[in-house]
């Protein structure tokens, strides 16, 4: 399948430049497609994820990814899509900022056919002269106004800084086509003027006929209208540290059904047909979750890796069927996040005093009812002795008590080691 068909099937194309124009040359030649990020933060959340999503199907289909770190944008701030002003961040915030990104980048895209260049090695050596001469000539200040990036934000006011940005990403996508055989600009809804900018620019400088191209991707909706992307805890990152791999497979099992679809075709390389199979699946047994399943088990092991991926299921897998004895303390810790957790002393003590002494249990009575009858799981085994003797440092280093009430419930006891 043509990929252009391809992204159109996978709902991926929000708007473009010249479908046909585009169409022909890639079927003649395999171009640089370009992507631009920056480094305003430390890591990217999956919002950030599905324009790069594209740029790596090009990839798979012979085209070159190029990514632009922007090492003067970032440090300038882009307009679109914002409200209000931006606050200026440090320049070591945006190199370290920088180098975090670039290790995601790397990872998601490996080494071959792919480069990351930043665009302080063009931008900065420009002098004030230069910049006015050369290319603040060739905009028009009426075009820049009525772009909606500025047009939204012109009552609030707009710096003479940001109103700039504008300018700065169409020198980029001029130098890519000119220095790396960039022919395409991908990026999301909020692009789109960016993009055009920079077509017209190139247009200008390279005369009518230039085969530069642009093309967007949709802002991601749920089912229900909202959008995309959060969890009650906020963002879902791709750096380990601020979004376990654990809650991130959580994140993509957990999507309903009316998204899966959607969210399999714009988030895996699972082709037409395996993402149709699912689809049927989803209608036709919809309790066995198989789509959920696949999709939490390609996204997950496309940004986190093998190992991470069989991790997270372990986990899962664990709480599921209440057999936590294998978790090791690590696991448990990214595991229970979401479980309530209480503080426990050391000392060994009777099943009933632990219940009701971490509070875990209302009341003595409600214990012993629950211990008799066998609502009540310590470390993964069902315990229906209200004699039962807990050791806190049996398990799990010494660190955790796990405790289960019924089929769902789950409680960690942190064991104290005062
Ligand atoms: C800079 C120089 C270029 C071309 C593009 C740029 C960046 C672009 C921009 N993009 C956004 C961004 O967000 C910060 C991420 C922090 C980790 O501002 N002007 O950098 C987002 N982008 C991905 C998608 C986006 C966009 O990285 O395009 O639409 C989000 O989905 O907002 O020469």
């Amino acid at each position: 399948m043509h990929i252009l068909d391809e992204l159109q099937w996978r709902g991926s194309i929000n708007q473009m430049t010249d479908d046909e124009g585009l169409r022909d040359l890639l079927d003649h030649k395999s171009i640089g497609v370009y992507c631009g990020i920056d480094p305003t933060g430390d890591s990217m959340h999956i919002g950030h994820l599905i324009p790069f999503m594209i740029l790596k199907r090009f990839q798979i289909a012979g085209c070159k990814p190029v990514i632009v770190l922007g090492g003067v944008t970032g440090s300038i701030g882009d307009p679109s899509g914002k409200k209000a002003e931006r606050k200026l961040q440090s320049l070591d915030q945006i190199e370290h900022n920088k180098e975090s990104l670039k290790k995601q980048l790397n990872k998601l895209f490996g080494k071959d056919n792919f480069t990351i260049v930043n665009n302080y090695d063009w931008l900065a050596p420009l002098s004030m002269i230069d910049f006015l001469r050369d290319y603040g000539k060739l905009f028009n200040v009426n075009t820049m106004i009525n772009k909606e990036i500025v047009a939204s934000r012109l009552e609030a006011g707009i710096s003479f800084t940001e109103f700039t940005y504008q300018i700065l990403q169409s020198i980029d996508f001029l130098h890519l086509y000119q220095n790396e055989d960039v022919q395409l600009q991908i990026g999301g809804a909020d692009q789109w003027g960016n993009i055009t900018a920079g077509l017209d620019l190139i247009r200008r400088v390279e005369g009518s006929e230039a085969k530069a191209y642009g093309l967007t991707v949709p802002l991601l909706l749920k089912s229900d209208g909202t959008k995309f992307g959060k969890s009650e805890g906020g963002n879902i990152w791709l750096n380990p540290d601020l979004t376990t791999p654990y809650e991130f497979y959580q994140f993509w099992i957990n999507q309903e059904d009316n998204d899966v679809i959607k969210l399999l075709k714009y988030f895996t390389f699972l082709d037409q047909d395996e993402i149709n199979e699912l689809q049927n699946k989803v209608e036709k047994e919809p309790w066995k979750r198989e789509a959920q399943k696949k999709l939490a088990e390609e996204v997950t092991r496309f940004v986190h890796g093998d190992e991470a991926l069989k991790q997270a299921q372990k986990i899962t897998e664990a709480l599921f069927s209440g057999n936590v004895q294998d978790l090791t303390a690590e696991e448990i810790e990214t595991g229970f996040k979401e479980f309530p957790s209480v503080d426990v002393s050391g000392n060994k003590q009777n099943i009933i005093d632990f219940l009701t002494n971490s509070g875990i249990e209302k009341s003595r009575r409600q214990a012993r009812e629950d211990v008799s009858n066998g609502a009540i799981s310590i470390n993964g085994v069902k315990e229906k002795d209200i004699e039962y003797v807990i050791n806190p440092y049996d398990m799990f280093d010494g660190k955790f008590v796990i405790v289960r009430r019924g089929r769902k419930k789950y409680f960690l006891a942190r064991v104290n080691n005062k």
